[in-house]
């Protein structure tokens, strides 16, 4: 019996020339690249593009948020895990981080702004951290009020940045009440209505996001991208 590989099958470690592929298989290896965490590989495939005359918005669009819509699916669907989106994430901040420059020369816009922090007492950031990267992939410029967020450290982001959106994090049944004084801090301030509020956190449900008043509760940050994408479609529309 032959040991060499079965007829035209590549090695398994057979090492793909990315300039090599033509725009569509360089397209879809950037999605395995993603899907794969490989940073190095993101920034090569992103310079190509350009190289090649893409638009920076069709570089991000359909290499980058394309290949991070399917880590978001599978990571939704229990088949990816928190270690491979934060290196997924990781390897599309590589490329965003070449495109953003160009996005901002060209005045391509954002689709929408989002303000985001862990609340008050609370120091758990991962999952803070994947919405505002799952935001970014989905087209929106993130400020991140970091954790341990005080309701004037929230208020004082939404009054610099005037953002869509604001999003709680909460990962301890003691800090998940501060969302609620935040929430009413902007409803006595006048102000509640002018944000979409989404929050999210382990030990969160819808019975309690509905019941602080916020418009949305994400179980997930692929969740979260795709409630902020239509909610703010949803609002440009009214
Ligand atoms: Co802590 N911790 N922790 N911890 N910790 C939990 C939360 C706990 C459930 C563990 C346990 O006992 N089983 C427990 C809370 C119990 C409770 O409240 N009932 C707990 C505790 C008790 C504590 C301390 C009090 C421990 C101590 O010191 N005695 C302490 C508190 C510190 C503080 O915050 N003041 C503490 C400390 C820590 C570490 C620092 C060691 C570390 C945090 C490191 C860091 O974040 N940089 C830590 C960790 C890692 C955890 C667990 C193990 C993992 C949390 C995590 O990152 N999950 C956690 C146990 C658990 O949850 N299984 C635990 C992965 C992450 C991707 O998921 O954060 O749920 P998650 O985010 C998801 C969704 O919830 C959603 O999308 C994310 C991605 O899909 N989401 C949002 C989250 N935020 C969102 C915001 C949105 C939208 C969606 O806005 C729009």
């Amino acid at each position: 019996m032959s040991d060499t590989p079965a007829n035209d099958q590549p090695e398994e470690d057979e090492e793909i020339i990315l300039a090599d592929l033509n725009d569509e298989d360089l397209t879809a290896q950037m999605h395995d690249d993603l899907y794969d965490g490989l940073a190095d590989e993101i920034a090569e495939g992103t310079n190509l593009l350009l190289s090649r005359g893409w638009a920076a918005d069709k570089v991000l669009n359909d290499a980058l948020v394309e290949g991070m819509r399917i880590v978001g699916i599978d990571f939704r669907d229990g088949i990816l895990f928190v270690p491979e989106v934060l290196l997924a994430a990781n390897a599309m901040k590589a490329g965003m981080a070449i495109l953003r420059p160009l996005l901002a020369e060209t005045g391509v816009e954002p689709i929408g702004k989002i303000v985001i922090g862990t609340v008050k007492g609370d120091i758990h950031d991962i999952g803070k951290n994947l919405v505002a990267m799952m935001m970014e992939g989905a087209g929106f410029e993130v400020v991140d009020v970091s954790v341990n967020a005080e309701v004037d450290e929230y208020l004082a982001a939404l009054e610099e940045h005037k953002p869509d959106i604001l999003g709680m994090s909460a990962l301890l049944t003691t800090t998940m009440p501060y969302m609620k004084v935040v929430i009413d801090t902007m409803a006595e301030r006048g102000l509640r209505d002018d944000y979409i509020i989404l929050v999210g956190g382990a030990p969160l449900n819808q019975e309690f996001g509905d019941a602080i008043g916020a418009n949305g509760y994400c179980r997930d940050a692929a969740i979260a991208a795709e409630m902020a994408t239509a909610m703010v479609a949803a609002k440009r529309a009214a």
